[in-house]
């Protein structure tokens, strides 16, 4: 089986939507950097588009009108990093209002949840999103949002959006976040499935240069955009002038570049999965993925994101992480550049331990972001590696 045919349009819409040329008096072609953080006002509150930099942006508003039509949403508001948006997107709710979140999620976002949003008297229940029925057993009545991630980090486990979508729309006063960062606009568009919120780390691969901080929430909802700029003015999470034209020049290499960290990490997964020193392999568009069937109904292909487990403990982890070469030992990921790194001890070590390995997050557990050099390349390096971490491989 094949994935879903993919936007014959989205490389037009990166390309070409919010960039006019005409709306810029110089009518340049690349959109300029529009550093000012005031705007001239012909009289007294009488100001034509934009006021005050902290509440709209010209260089900002190209790249959201961009993003907006990626995830063919009504809306798309940008901020200062994918937590603060994570923050801002939490302030919708009330002190006394609850979550239902997944068990399996980047750190810092459960770390939000437990240390931050629980402060403001927010309480959330994790629960395995892959089984829909327990996000439906979950809900209370004073459940306001759904937060789910798919594929999940560290782990790739898959949601089905839909699934959840069709619970949660049971229930009026509920809405639905889908964090779409490890797949991108071009993979999977949550809003297409039901979602109320496709979330962004636009760090990632949205910018997939690894020079930009930012976070984005797309929506079709014009209450939820509304209130969502009213806070983001109100709290100040705004990204700078600079990055949003970062993000918005590397929005038009984005269906180029996900069409090759999917081939590459196809390549490099389907050579790890013969491999005697790995244990399992995690790629969400390999067959030997458990649930690759929903894969292929949600997704229009699957990133650079693999994971896999060393045949080992600790000390083969670090010992294989230290050897890489051609592979940066790093977090993050997304980025034109492969990098690698042990879940257990960096991006999520702020979980507690028990529930760590409880949800697969071990200590042979290693996370790759398979970039854009040549995978033969990758390859070898992994290879040497891992002769150095399993000798006798
Ligand atoms: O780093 P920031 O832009 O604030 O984004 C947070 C975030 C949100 N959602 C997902 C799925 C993420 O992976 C991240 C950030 N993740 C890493 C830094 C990492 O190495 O996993």
């Amino acid at each position: 089986m094949a994935f879903r045919e993919n936007d014959a349009h989205f490389a037009t819409k990166a390309l070409h939507e919010g960039q006019e040329a005409e709306q810029w008096e110089s009518n340049a072609v690349v959109p300029p950097i529009s550093l000012s953080t005031t705007f001239k006002q012909q009289g007294p509150a009488d100001f034509k588009k934009y006021e005050y930099g902290r509440s709209g942006n010209p260089t900002r508003n190209t790249l959201e009108a961009c993003l907006a039509s990626l995830d063919g949403a009504k809306h798309a508001i940008t901020f200062s990093s994918g937590l603060a948006a994570t923050a801002t997107i939490t302030t919708l709710l009330n002190s006394g209002d609850h979550i239902v979140s997944m068990d399996d999620l980047y750190g810092g976002t459960n770390r939000y949840f437990r240390k931050v949003a629980s402060r403001m008297n927010i309480e959330t229940s994790f629960v395995d999103a892959t089984v829909p029925e327990r996000v439906a057993a979950a809900i209370r009545p004073n459940t306001k949002m759904v937060w789910i991630e798919t594929p999940t980090n560290p782990t790739l486990k898959i949601v089905d959006v839909r699934a959840v979508a069709d619970i949660v729309k049971a229930h009026p006063g509920i809405f639905l976040v889908v964090d779409n960062t490890f797949e991108s606009a071009y993979f999977q568009r949550p809003l297409e499935l039901g979602a109320d919120i496709a979330y962004y780390s636009l760090t990632k691969y949205m910018n997939g240069h690894t020079d930009v901080i930012m976070g984005a929430a797309c929506t079709n909802d014009d209450a939820l955009h509304e209130r969502l700029r009213f806070l983001q003015n109100a709290t100040g999470p705004v990204p700078s002038p600079f990055d949003c034209y970062l993000v918005n020049r590397s929005l038009k290499t984005l269906k180029v570049r996900m069409e090759e960290h999917q081939k590459n990490s196809l390549q490099v997964g389907r050579w790890l999965e013969k491999h005697p020193a790995i244990v399992s392999v995690r790629h969400p568009g390999l067959p030997s993925h458990p649930q690759h069937n929903i894969v292929l109904k949600q997704c229009y292909g699957h990133s650079g994101m693999i994971s896999f487990y060393l045949r080992g403990k600790l000390e083969q982890s670090r010992k294989f992480l230290s050897a890489l070469k051609l592979i940066t030992l790093a977090e993050s990921l997304g980025g034109y550049e492969s990098l690698a790194e042990l879940p257990y001890l960096m991006t999520h070590a702020s979980i507690e331990e028990k529930e760590r390995v409880a949800l697969g997050v071990t200590e042979n557990l290693i996370r790759v972001s398979v970039g854009l050099e040549n995978a033969d390349d990758i390859i070898a390096d992994l290879d040497q590696a891992l002769r150095v971490a399993v000798p006798n491989c």
